[in-house]
């Protein structure tokens, strides 16, 4: 079958331009019933250097150093933003206007206010678009909405999640700069809550239903840092650590933590959902399996179980190998790509499209601003 192109132009190329490019090219071998298949046109960067050296390791066609440039070209149709979270909004309202097809890494913007107008500029122009909020697409956890979604768990009285590191643990880090750039508020706007928890709120949003009302708290452990570029002591913005507790609107109670203070922990990404008929809980450190427990089972045998989602039944795994061999974290943009194919193919959105990412950002708002506040906040 011939092949449809989708002709990318990639703005970043940090550790995200890698996860989105690896899914570009994997997908194609993967999932060949698509209608399309991405090119990869151009990578764009400020440093030459490095971008022109990106594009000759990945394969990209060519390299611009001005993401406007990238735009302006009429050989690309989708634009990805892998930049710091500062750009999202002029990278992809400029993209939106010029009628290109917006991917854009997550959090949507700093702030629901940035979100809003992205909203608007790609709904305006029409064009398809989605936030690469890639840890809906690992097996299991899709495996725990369709489980949900079938009734199983019965009415859901607790949704808990964590999200916890422990790299900036130091005085000693500078904030801004290449890689850093998540400890500066005004390149990240804000800390573990837009880069973290922002993952958590997704995911329950997705599982759960919409959140109605927060109660937070916030801390920065270490007040100062040098900026990378001034060489200056600055005060540190971000936060450090959140935690919050919320309201459901399905009746249910959420509680949600996440800091980079957490020593041992790298990336502990978990969350548990506890119904009326059962509970499930997840944990991207065993991320092929998900865990469950049904009330329903035989007394004598009763407990939690272990399910090891690798069988084709399963989502996504009809397309990887054998029952019982694992995948990995990377697979999840395979998957994200795969699905912003088809959604194109079908015409359809591909969700979290930048309006459903903008509940996620009203809610990381309204988080914030309950823990400044030490007020209950209405989403
Ligand atoms: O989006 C998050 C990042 O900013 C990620 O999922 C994990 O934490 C890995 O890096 C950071």
């Amino acid at each position: 079958m011939a092949k449809k192109p989708l002709r990318i132009g990639l703005v970043g190329y940090g550790f995200m331009g890698r996860t989105h490019t690896n899914g570009y090219k994997r997908v194609p071998d993967f999932f060949p019933e698509l209608e399309y298949q991405p090119v990869l046109k151009a990578v764009c960067g400020r440093s030459e250097d490095k971008t022109k050296a990106f594009a000759e390791q990945w394969g990209y066609e060519s390299y611009e150093t001005d993401w406007e440039k990238l735009i302006a070209r009429d050989d690309i149709d989708a634009i990805d933003i892998c930049t710091p979270n500062d750009t999202h909004s002029p990278i992809s309202i400029a993209a939106a206007k010029a009628g290109k097809m917006v991917l854009c890494e997550k959090p949507i913007g700093r702030t629901a206010a940035e979100g809003e107008e992205m909203v608007k500029a790609v709904e305006e122009a029409g064009v398809p678009n989605t936030i690469w909020y890639n840890y809906r697409r690992i097996p299991a956890v899709s495996m725990a909405k369709r489980i949900i979604d079938s009734g199983k768990l019965g009415k859901i009285f607790h949704y808990r999640a964590n999200f916890l590191q422990d790299w900036t643990i130091s005085e000693e880090l500078p904030q801004g700069g290449a890689g850093l750039w998540r400890l500066d508020a005004a390149a990240a706007g804000s800390g573990v809550t837009g880069d973290l928890l922002a993952h958590c709120i997704d995911t329950a949003i997705w599982l759960n239903g919409s959140i109605k009302d927060v109660n937070a708290m916030t801390e920065t452990f270490i007040k100062e840092r040098t900026h990378t570029e001034t060489g200056q002591k600055q005060a540190v913005t971000i936060d450090d650590a959140c935690t919050f507790f919320c309201h459901f609107e399905n009746g249910s109670l959420g509680l949600f933590e996440s800091t980079r203070y957490a020593r041992g922990h790298k990336a502990l990404y978990t969350f548990e959902i506890n119904g009326e008929h059962a509970s499930i809980r997840w944990d991207l450190h065993d991320m092929n399996r998900l865990e469950y427990f049904d009330h329903g089972d035989d007394g004598e045998v009763r407990g939690w179980r272990t399910i090891h989602i690798t069988d084709g039944e399963h989502p996504y795994m009809d397309h990887w190998w054998v029952p019982g061999l694992c995948i990995g974290y990377e697979h999840s943009f395979v998957h994200q790509v795969a699905d912003f194919l088809k959604s194109i193919e079908e015409g359809k959105p591909c969700e979290p499209t930048f309006r459903s990412a903008l509940e996620t950002a009203k809610v990381c708002d309204a988080v914030l601003s309950s823990a400044a506040e030490k007020v209950w906040k209405d989403v």
